[in-house]
């Protein structure tokens, strides 16, 4: 029986998949399970499957491919009860991507989560609150495909949380900014028109903002104790694993916290486009078009800051990012050439067997 055949709603709907990831599922027909990676361990993944959770390796093929799947992947399962084989055969289309900084050996930058529609970049009201960190969050999420929203937590700290969320929109560029209390329930509700069913949001953000607080305010009680597993990796050594992707009672995903801090600007270069528009704008009245807006004459940046039209925080975060940006992709450069000088020689057995031992 082929997935077409199957009454009702496909799996992949019900984890979050979309019409594109249900038809590149469509075209296998034999012993297959569609699923979705809700964690990564070192050689192993959690994948959620209709009706439960299972954990499973990946083939020697997509290894040899170099084709990790990240948490949010949609996956094809091989399964055959009767030689005791599951495994990950493929990653089905990825609708968004994050991605770690520096490029692997097959020269593409690796991903640690997939599919994410919407981030929560939370901060908080305290010492955690800073607009040049929400302008470098902002930049990544942009970079990514994903529609980004504020969430400044801890409001029932704060002394005015309505300042802090006008000071957040000023630079948010008509992202949402929402105060809310993942403690107390103050502003919850409007988290609600971004958790539609089969929409997958991620939480990121500080230690200590509140991101597992407000996953716990999201989840009903009997979720909660599974989302943190302790695990012992043989040696001794303590490892904790944590499950990232829940699904919530009303049909939408969280991921809490897929390791977005290790993330580096190199790819985010469109994102700070978006993120620093008026910078972007302003910059088009500049007399040099390749103006840096570092003293050159002429340039209408400086002086939008000098007439107090554009703050100079801001400016200064915006040169910053770029110049992050363009030493991350020189990086990146780098590991090209390096790659290639590899081809040339070829890449013998003994480099194959290298690097499948070192990735993890
Ligand atoms: N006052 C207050 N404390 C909060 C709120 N949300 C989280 N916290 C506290 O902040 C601390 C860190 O929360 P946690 O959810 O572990 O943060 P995470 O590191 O981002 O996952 C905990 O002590 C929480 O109780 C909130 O809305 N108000
Ligand atoms: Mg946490
Ligand atoms: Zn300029």
């Amino acid at each position: 029986m082929t997935s077409r055949e199957q009454p009702g709603p496909s799996p992949l709907r019900n984890l979050g998949g979309n019409e594109v990831q249900e038809a590149a599922f469509a075209r296998y027909a034999g012993p297959y399970l569609a699923g979705r990676v809700s964690s990564r361990h070192r050689t192993a993944f959690d994948v959620l499957i209709p009706g439960g959770s299972v954990r499973v390796g990946m083939s020697g093929a997509l290894r040899r491919l170099g084709r990790a799947p990240a948490v949010g992947d949609f996956v094809v399962l091989l399964d055959q009860p009767e030689t005791g084989t599951r495994m990950i055969v493929d990653i089905l289309p990825r609708r968004t991507v994050f991605s770690r900084g520096a490029p692997g050996e097959d020269g593409e930058a690796q991903v640690i989560a997939a599919n994410i529609d919407t981030v929560f970049i939370v901060t908080a009201a305290g010492a955690d609150f800073n607009l040049r960190r929400l302008e470098r969050y902002l930049a990544v999420v942009h970079a990514s495909g994903a529609e980004p929203v504020i969430l400044i937590n801890k409001a029932d700290l704060a002394d005015d949380p309505d300042a802090l969320r006008a000071r957040a929109s000023a630079v948010a560029g008509g992202v949402p900014v929402l105060a809310v209390s993942a403690l107390q329930g103050e502003g919850m509700i409007r988290l609600a028109e971004f958790l539609r069913p089969g929409s997958t949001v991620a939480l990121i953000g500080s230690s200590g903002v509140g991101k597992s607080t407000l996953l716990n305010a999201l989840l009903p009680d009997a979720l909660q104790e599974t989302s943190e597993v302790r695990a012992h990796d043989g040696k001794g050594r303590h490892t904790t694993s944590v499950r990232q992707l829940f699904v919530l009672p009303g049909g939408a995903m969280v991921i809490d916290n897929p390791g977005l801090r290790e993330i580096q600007l190199h790819s985010a270069a469109a994102g700070i486009e978006e993120t620093f528009a008026d910078v972007i704008e302003l910059a088009c009245g500049c007399r040099y078009p390749d103006c840096r807006h570092e003293g050159e004459p002429g340039c209408a940046v400086r002086a939008a800051v000098e007439e107090g039209v554009l703050p100079g925080e801001r400016l200064m975060s915006y040169l910053r990012l770029v110049r992050e940006a363009e030493f991350q992709a020189e990086k990146t450069v780098i590991g090209l050439k390096r790659m290639e000088k590899k081809k040339w020689k070829g890449i013998g057995a003994e480099a194959r067997r290298f690097r499948d031992k070192g990735e993890h």
